[in-house]
């Protein structure tokens, strides 16, 4: 029986990554000097690594040989981090990324059902909140039972760790939920902790590897606006009875 739905953030409940979290980036290299600049191409590429400490190293490490890392290398990471985060939040204050189709409705509908609600998300936990207040509620915060984010657990996604601390929290078994992602990092992850997972691409993601999702689509769907499912002819809205067919299926 479904309990619960877990949703990733960046890419699923938003598209927050080419225009906020690249751009907060970008903000944070210039106030600290640097010369790098991600620009929409290269932040596709960059994506492959998850979390903006990891990302940010690993630019260095495959795109800058010619960048001399400075003995206080760790702290300089730690700091552009925190100054992307002030960036990111002040971006999402202004109501600068609004949710992606159908999340609210499923929101909505799901809270009104007396399902549990989770987060299980790669990026930091202040993200998470200005996100939800901004975009979605601001008690919206709240209406999640988990909110499973950032350094909470080391092994970030693909790796399963945070969806199994979100589920370990909440007391619940991966056969009661339900996963929601946007990219290859993300079902892996949602898969290895053994949840069924809806898939919903991004202009970053709609060529990932999905075989073991339960649907890909281009988005959940509104009514007079439905969703169009790439692995094959469908479309619809994702509401809990269609939810149901699928688990069923
Ligand atoms: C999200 C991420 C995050 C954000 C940046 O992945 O990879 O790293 O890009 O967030 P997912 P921070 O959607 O799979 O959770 O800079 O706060 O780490
Ligand atoms: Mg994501």
């Amino acid at each position: 029986m479904l309990k619960a739905l877990l949703f990733d953030v960046d890419g699923t409940l938003a598209d927050t990554e080419r225009d906020g979290h690249r751009v907060a980036f970008n903000a944070a290299f210039r106030d600290i000097g640097l010369d790098w600049d991600w620009d929409v191409d290269l932040y596709g590429k960059l994506l492959a690594v998850t979390g903006g400490k990891e990302r940010m190293r690993y630019y260095v490490d495959h795109f800058r040989p010619d960048y001399v890392k400075p003995a206080d290398f760790d702290d300089l990471v730690v700091n552009l981090h925190k100054t992307k985060t002030k960036h990111y939040t002040e971006l999402l204050a202004e109501g600068g990324i609004p949710l992606r189709p159908g999340v609210r409705r499923l929101i909505d509908e799901a809270r009104q059902a007396g399902l549990t609600l989770g987060i299980a998300t790669t990026t930091t936990p202040d993200n998470v909140t200005a996100l939800l207040r901004h975009s979605l509620a601001p008690d919206s915060p709240d209406w999640f039972a988990v909110i499973a984010a950032g350094d909470i657990v080391q092994a970030k996604k693909p790796a399963p760790d945070i969806y199994l601390w979100a589920m370990d929290r909440l007391g619940l078994k991966a056969e009661e939920c339900v996963a929601f992602e946007d990219s290859c990092n993300g079902i892996r992850s949602s898969r290895g902790a053994g949840l069924r997972t809806v898939v919903t691409v991004n202009d970053y993601t709609r060529d990932d590897e999905f075989d073991d999702a339960i649907a890909v689509l281009s988005d959940l769907g509104e009514p007079g606006t439905p969703y169009r499912r790439l692995d094959r002819e469908e479309a619809g809205v994702v509401d809990l009875a269609r939810l149901a067919g699928w688990l069923q299926a």
